[in-house]
């Protein structure tokens, strides 16, 4: 078995400066060109273990301000595929807009269409923390209940590989 037997694909954004590029690429191997998606995308890879056996491929589709929903439409078609949304649990004014990105994601994809794997992710969990649980309930409840939160730090890898593993596990069904 390698580190090919799943794959699993994710659209990401969050507010500026979340930490989208930090959490993805600590431990991207490769970055490897995607002809497929096209234009507005920023797509990134990156592997992790599910078990002592197997591992997934990770997928990465950063989308920012405008969301180019022709490509959006191409990856929601895959098997595997996962929404997440990233804010800095250091900075209050992070998560207000991870709202509104999420809103607004779902005021363009039609309910139908909203992958079933939401993700919400809280990053800078080595800084004090300025965000409180219940903004943090409050955004998950907007997001539907069966949404995964998960908290990390980038900087020190506290809960970093573990949430990436949640996300693959989740995601493939592992
Ligand atoms: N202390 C701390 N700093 C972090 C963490 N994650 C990211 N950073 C820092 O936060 C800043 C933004 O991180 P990036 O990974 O570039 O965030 P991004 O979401 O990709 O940002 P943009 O693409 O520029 O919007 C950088 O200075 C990172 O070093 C974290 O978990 N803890
Ligand atoms: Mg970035």
């Amino acid at each position: 078995m390698s580190q090919e037997d799943f794959i699993a694909h994710i659209i990401i954004t969050g507010s500026r400066q979340a930490g989208i590029s930090s959490f993805i690429s600590q431990k991207a191997k490769d970055f490897e060109p995607h002809d497929e998606v096209g234009w507005g995308i920023d797509i990134q890879t990156t592997s992790v273990n599910l078990d002592d056996e197997c591992g997934c491929t990770m997928h990465f589709y950063e989308i920012a301000g405008t969301f180019p929903l022709d490509s959006l439409r191409k990856i929601l078609r895959k098997k595997n595929v996962g929404l997440a949304i990233m804010f800095d649990l250091s900075n209050k004014v992070s998560i207000e807009l991870a709202e509104l990105l999420y809103k607004r994601i779902e005021e363009k994809l039609n309910q139908k269409s909203m992958p079933s794997n939401k993700f919400l992710l809280g990053s800078h969990l080595d800084e004090d923390r300025e965000v409180t649980r219940e903004e943090i309930d409050a955004l998950i409840t907007i997001m539907g209940e069966d949404t995964h939160y998960l908290e990390f730090s980038s900087k020190t890898g506290e809960n970093l590989e573990e949430s990436l593993q949640s996300i693959a596990k989740i995601i493939t069904s592992r």
